[in-house]
């Protein structure tokens, strides 16, 4: 059972009793890693309808402290030398808004030591690239309802089955490229970017991809255009010979002395018009720190997940299974605290949910205006501000972010279990 008290564990039960519902939880074997990643994305799919979704998806490390007599059964990550787990994540992003709207899927492993046999020599479904191409065919199936779909990763996920494989009529791609490919017109991809005109300058935002990183803002020049890529030496030999895609190259112009120039060659399956679908298409590019910002919040800020003590591979996994869901839903509301993308309530919280939210109202409201609910009977934004509330937020001074969320959330699923106990009873023991 769970070796010690830990923050981890307190933060998704709450006390002691809490405890051990979440160590009961993890060791009961009918709950499955598998199980919780399925249920991920149960609310996604109705809130993406008929919508231009990016389904943003991207790999992180969770390392936890081992020693070599208890490994925990956990595999090497960080180049070997770290142990820990592998956490695949897609989620959903309003392409016009840039709105969260749930988890799409993925996947969680831990490796088994170091594969002896290099990457290239290993069966494509045996190569953890895989997991590009299993959460590109999640999407296809949990976002059926969305307009249009275009698949946002980055460059270890510029791999040639999945250009050749994966879009059709409705599901585009639109991926930072790490290869430098033949073309079959002659020449190489990266040059054949040199060749295409400027379309133009503009300062967009950068936001740090690492601890310690400033935000800023970069000049940079855009050019794009048609290239047809080639199928490598070594693939399968049932794809296509080549694929006709868009690369479009964004360099930063005059980046200051102490920052890395953003340089970035992208190939997508979407047309370009014009510069103005361009940089339209950089933008969503860049909503991919939304999927940094979640894994930044499950890894440190609201689960503190790397200072677990559960003592299993296995429990860790599922563990970071519910750890990766409540991430999401502290980036989602968060996002929607203004109440900005105007999203209705089911975005996150179930029917009943968003009973036990509208009557927790009263008692969270105060006898000024500023301690009075502004949003809307329904809406994701007044379930966020009684989250709030629970979560220790009063109303003034700075807008409740991620931490307080969580907070709120932990205390609103307990009075949310305790009103369903409770009605019921109820409906149980008619007295006459
Ligand atoms: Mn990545």
């Amino acid at each position: 059972m769970v070796a010690r008290k830990t923050v981890c564990l307190q933060r998704l039960g709450g006390n002691r009793k809490g405890e051990l519902g979440v160590g009961r939880f993890l060791a009961n074997k009918k709950v499955t890693t598998a199980k919780i990643v399925a249920s991920w994305s149960e609310q996604t799919g109705p809130a993406c309808a008929g919508l231009h979704v990016l389904a943003i998806d991207d790999t992180c490390e969770v390392k936890f402290p081992t020693t070599a007599p208890r490994r925990r059964g956990l595999g090497p990550v960080k180049k070997g030398n770290a142990y820990g787990l592998l956490v695949h994540s897609m989620i959903a992003v309003d392409g016009a808004s840039g709105a969260c709207l749930g988890l799409v899927g993925g996947q969680i492993w831990t490796r088994d030591g170091v594969n002896p046999t290099p990457h290239r020599e290993r069966p494509p479904a045996e190569r953890e690239s895989m997991r590009w191409l299993d959460a590109a065919a999640q999407a296809k199936q949990v976002l059926q309802p969305a307009a249009m779909v275009t698949v946002v990763d980055d460059r270890e996920s510029d791999i040639y089955a999945k250009w050749a494989s994966v879009p059709e009529p409705g599901l585009h791609m639109l991926t930072r490229a790490m290869q430098d490919r033949r073309l079959a017109a002659g020449g190489m991809l990266f040059a054949a970017a040199d060749a295409f005109p400027a379309a133009g300058k503009r300062s967009i935002d950068l936001r740090p991809h690492e601890p310690g990183q400033a935000r800023r803002q970069a000049v940079v020049e855009v050019r794009y255009g048609g290239v047809e890529i080639c199928r490598p030496q070594q693939e399968d030999r049932s794809l296509p010979r080549t694929v006709r895609l868009r690369l479009m190259e964004v360099r930063e112009v005059d980046p200051p002395v102490d920052a890395e120039p953003l340089h970035w060659r992208l190939l997508t399956t979407h047309e370009i018009a014009d510069a103005a679908a361009a940089w339209q298409i950089v933008g969503w590019y860049q909503l991919r720190w939304v999927i940094e910002q979640m894994h930044r919040v499950m890894k440190s800020q609201g689960l503190q997940l790397e200072d677990s003590q559960v003592t299993t591979a296995e429990r860790l996994e599922k563990l970071a299974a519910v750890a990766v869901k409540a991430a999401c839903i502290d980036i989602q509301l968060t996002q929607e605290r203004d109440g900005k993308h105007q999203l209705p309530g089911s975005t996150v919280f179930t029917g009943p949910e968003m009973d036990t939210i509208e009557a927790l109202v009263p008692t969270l409201e105060g006898s000024t205006d500023r301690q009075k609910n502004p949003h809307p009977v329904g809406s994701l934004a007044r379930a966020c501000w009684v989250v709030a509330r629970l979560g220790g937020w009063n109303c003034y001074y700075k807008p409740p972010g991620p931490i307080t969320f969580r907070r709120g959330m932990e205390q609103f699923y307990a009075i949310h279990r305790g009103r369903m106990l409770e009605m019921r009873l109820q409906r149980d023991v008619r007295i006459p």
